[in-house]
């Protein structure tokens, strides 16, 4: 049996337990180290990093410009970190990772290659089990375990004979594929999908994408940082930070979102606005308008206008309609990519609509699609994940009196401020359901959630108390807060993960919250009023 981080016995008791270290398990680590806790961080990876551990597809490269997706508590690592591109790509990102790891001498504290399969509550403490057998003990619990880890395989018949690899973007092998000269299959077109499609094609000697749903998706512009524009943030970075931090989705102060709804601008300017974001490129798309999320027409003009590009890129007229997506922009996640549409264009790619009724099956040379048989010798899912539940929801959970956190989540997650949840005291999930988390930069929601949650133990502990739990009443108000800014736009409109639509049978409820700024007011609110909402003991 392996120890618990560094003459750590298994069984042993600790102050914090914390599952997961990514980059929110990493700040949880150093920050309840620095208060003086005793903090044990387990982690079912065999490194650091989470979804940049797991997601090492070719492509695969953050949405958020990379002079802001990063820590910000520690002015030094800021100042010294020095990031190449625009937009990081996985490798890089993993290799910042590490460094952070290393920098705060965190890997003492974390024990790898284990993951937690239960946690239960009693007498203030939590006892966690593990898929090595054995357990450990602590007063709190914190699930740092990440809003996008648990990835959805969809049970398409036949899948189990098909006899070429079978690959899942969330879960890349440490070694390469090597695709050339084969005939890959990717199935689905999500930003996974999106990022690795343009370098399959390049490698492959064929690719087929099984589409079923057409995806917006806005070029990167990607391009090496100019040391100008870095020097200039670097001059006065924790006020560019700050700046970021009282954007709604908590980046991109650089190319803020208009103010101006869309039909108080004529429209030239409209046309001007759109395509002024198109070739600046990233997820500012859609901030055109003020109105982009809230007003339909405005939407539509938008999307009208990403099918004018994708008809002006593809070639083939029909493909070009495959590709243009009807829904709502912006409601499913925005793409960003390089190099997509065009993809489409080279001679070795073909794509296969599978809207209708999906892949009919798999065989073992290829899938059968409408009766028309696809040949392949590998096959890539890129269908996603069971998004902010998943990961938790495979845990045997269970708070007070053995109630179970399936129970508590049966007609989908209930939070107090996306942090706490009633009836499991000392329990707290970084960016967890029903805060900001994935419609921010996540860094930034990280290290909110965390410094939150320490200052919170801190303020417990100095009060003399050894528990603190979400009131029923409290969490409701909070769980009809979060629909209700979401039922203001037009989020709610689409099939997408952030509703749970893409896991058969999951509840259909807004999981993330809307409005960074706001959020934190409120959280500070919270503590400063004693921990309103909240029970301690
Ligand atoms: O997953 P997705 P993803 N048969 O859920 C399809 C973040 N991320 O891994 O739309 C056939 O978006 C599904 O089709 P449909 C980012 O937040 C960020 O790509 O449900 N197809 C869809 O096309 C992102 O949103 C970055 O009809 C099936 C695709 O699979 C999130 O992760 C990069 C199917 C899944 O798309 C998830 O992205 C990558 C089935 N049974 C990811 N089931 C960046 O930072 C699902 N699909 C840039």
């Amino acid at each position: 049996m392996m120890p618990y981080g560094q003459g750590s016995p298994s069984g042993a008791r600790f102050d914090m337990l914390v599952v997961g270290a990514g980059f929110a398990g990493l700040y949880m680590l150093h920050r309840a180290r620095r208060d003086g806790l005793s903090v044990r961080v387990l982690e079912a990876a065999g490194g650091v990093g989470g979804t940049w551990y797991w997601n090492r597809y070719p492509g695969a490269r953050c949405d958020v410009e990379s002079l802001e997706y990063c820590y910000q508590f520690d002015e030094a690592l800021q100042q010294e970190w020095q990031w190449s591109e625009r937009f990081a790509t996985q490798p890089e990102i993993l290799r910042y990772a590490n460094h952070v790891a290393e920098r705060f001498a965190l890997r003492r504290d974390i024990r790898f290659d284990t993951r937690v399969v239960a946690a239960s509550y009693a007498d203030a403490t939590w006892t966690v089990r593990t898929d090595q057998g054995d357990e450990a003990s602590a007063q709190f619990l914190v699930m740092a375990t990440g809003c996008l880890s648990s990835a959805n395989r969809p049970a398409i018949k036949g899948l189990e004979t098909f006899a070429g690899p079978v690959y899942h973007t969330g879960e890349w092998p440490h070694a390469e594929p090597d695709f050339s000269g084969r005939r890959v299959g990717v199935i689905g077109t999500g930003s996974s999908a999106i990022q690795s499609i343009p370098i399959i094609a390049q490698r492959a000697k064929q690719l087929t994408v099984f589409q079923r749903t057409a995806n917006y998706t806005v070029p990167a512009k990607n391009a090496p940082l100019d040391p100008e524009h870095v020097a200039r943030i670097k001059s006065d970075y924790p006020a560019f930070r700050a700046r970021n931090s009282l954007q709604i989705n908590a980046f991109g102060s650089n190319m803020p979102r208009s103010s101006v709804p869309a039909r108080e601008l004529t429209a030239a300017e409209r046309r001007a606005a759109l395509e002024a974001r198109w070739q600046y490129g990233g997820l500012f798309f859609l901030g055109a308008f003020g109105d982009l999320l809230l007003d339909k027409a405005a939407n539509d003009e938008a999307a009208e206008f990403v099918r004018g590009k994708i008809r002006g890129i593809v070639r083939d007229p029909e493909v070009a309609r495959l590709l243009s997506p009807q829904q709502v922009i912006g409601c499913k996640r925005l793409c960003v990519d390089t190099d997509y549409y065009a993809t489409f264009n080279r001679p070795n790619v073909r794509l296969v609509d599978i809207s209708a009724s999906g892949i009919d099956e798999i065989t073992p040379r290829g899938a059968r699609v409408n009766g028309d048989a696809f040949e392949l010798d590998a096959l890539v899912f890129a269908t996603g994940f069971d998004a902010m539940t998943g990961t938790l929801l495979k845990i045997d959970i269970r708070g007070r009196e053995g109630r179970t956190l399936r129970e508590a989540w049966r007609d989908g997650p209930r939070t107090y401020l996306g942090l706490c949840i009633a009836g499991f005291p000392n329990f707290f999930t970084i960016t967890g359901p029903g805060s900001p988390s994935v419609l921010t930069n996540m860094i930034v929601s990280i290290e909110q959630h965390v410094d939150w949650i320490a200052d919170c133990i801190s303020s417990l502990r100095s009060n003399g108390c050894t528990s603190i739990e979400a009131r029923p009443e409290a969490q409701e108000a909070w769980v009809e807060h979060v629909n209700a800014v979401a039922d203001r736009t037009l989020y709610p409109q689409c099939n997408s993960w952030y509703v749970g639509a893409n896991i058969p049978g999951k509840t259909r409820v807004f999981m993330p919250l809307l409005g960074f700024p706001p959020y934190v007011e409120k959280c500070d609110e919270v503590a400063a009023r004693g921990y309103e909402g909240f029970e301690t003991d």
